[in-house]
């Protein structure tokens, strides 16, 4: 389904790469996107930014792959000869000997609290690195959910066995607590349901198998304590269009009086196509019981249109990590081009007016 896209009321890049200082004169920041967020007082937003940083320099005729090594907790820089490696994409080498991929920076993630959820002040209040084997390649695109006494944590680890999904907690922002990986490779875009359902906590994720039999597809899953996750059933599938190259949850689900609105990406690069195509968000409504069942769709809610989705490091991306409620509106955040944070204003009556009821419902 190819719908109108909604309306912005309002709309505003809240972070560039030019405005965080890197973390160590040899490296350059790439990237600040792909921000969770969480209202973490009346007005006041928490967002997690992901912060990409690749080697400053490298002398001509080499690169340059960032690594975290776990042992020395700090960043190192591997040296190959440009003719050892190839670029895919400004994201990802091809290793010619290993014949694996290298990203082509090394993120973490750094905490922003902002006084009104529309604007960020000049400095983090904190950053969090890679400290495990399996984040050695970086820790990736946060979602937080509030559950219980503290906020819940998926993030993208990555490393050379793959991208996975871990789990993280927190009461304050500071003080981490790693629960490991909750989904193996490949499997990203894991979101938490804010609330039990029939007793269990629910997760959609995105697992990505290396050989294609079906369109890319969000699988749903339930847990006891959200560490252990089983009854793993498909969701949803592309609809081979504008998500017809990849899907997966965008922002943790949020409870409406008809059900759960679920905002999501999709991405139009057909199987077999060159480059990366562009990435745009949709919306969904799950049943409020069963979210298993898909009540309605919207199609394409946001698409990359102002130069800041436009242009940047990965052209063309809106990819979206959180939704917040705030009065008749929702605020989305967002990473615009994997090089900027932003937020967009929807307005939430035009929103669930454009989900057309779903055939499988
Ligand atoms: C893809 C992109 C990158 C990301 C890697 C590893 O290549 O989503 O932004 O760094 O996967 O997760």
């Amino acid at each position: 389904m190819l719908a109108q896209p909604l309306r912005r009321k309002f709309n505003a890049c809240l972070l560039s790469p030019t405005r965080v200082p890197p973390s160590r004169p040899d490296l350059r920041v790439v990237g600040t996107f792909n921000p969770g967020a969480i209202l973490t007082g009346p007005q006041e937003v928490t967002l997690l930014v992901r912060v990409a940083e690749a080697p400053a320099e490298t002398e001509p005729g080499w690169v340059g792959l960032p690594r975290w090594d776990v042992q020395r907790a700090e960043v190192v820089v591997d040296r190959f000869r440009a003719g050892e490696v190839t670029f895919l994409d400004p994201r990802v080498v091809l290793v010619h000997r290993t014949g694996f991929r290298r990203l082509t920076f090394l993120s973490h993630i750094a905490v922003w609290v902002s006084p009104d959820g529309r604007d960020l002040p000049a400095q983090p209040r904190h950053r969090w690195w890679p400290a495990a084997e399996w984040e050695e390649y970086g820790i990736e695109d946060p979602r937080i959910t509030a559950l219980q006494d503290r906020f819940w944590i998926t993030y993208v680890a990555v490393s050379r066995h793959g991208a996975a999904t871990a789990l993280a907690t927190t009461r304050d922002f500071i003080h981490i607590e790693r629960h490991g990986i909750i989904f193996p490779p490949e499997n990203k875009d894991v979101v938490l349901f804010p609330e039990r359902l029939n007793g269990r906590f629910v997760a959609i994720h995105r697992p990505n198998p290396n050989q294609h039999f079906c369109a890319p597809e969000m699988w749903l899953a339930d847990s006891p304590d959200l560490v252990h996750w089983g009854n793993h059933r498909p969701l949803w599938g592309a609809t081979g269009s504008w998500d017809v190259g990849r899907v997966g949850g965008g922002a943790p689900p949020i409870r409406t009086p008809d059900g759960w609105l679920l905002i999501y990406h999709g991405n139009d690069l057909p199987p077999g196509g060159s480059g990366i195509g562009s990435y745009a968000a949709g919306a969904l409504l799950l049943h409020p019981e069963d979210p298993g069942r898909i009540l309605a769709m919207a199609g394409r809610i946001l698409v990359p249109e102002t130069p800041f989705e436009t242009r940047g490091f990965v052209p063309n991306v809106v990819f979206p990590t959180a939704a917040l409620v705030r009065d008749d509106s929702l605020w989305i955040y967002y990473g615009a081009a994997d090089e900027h944070c932003a937020v967009v204003e929807l307005d939430r009556g035009e929103l669930l007016a454009a989900l057309r009821p779903s055939p499988c419902g």
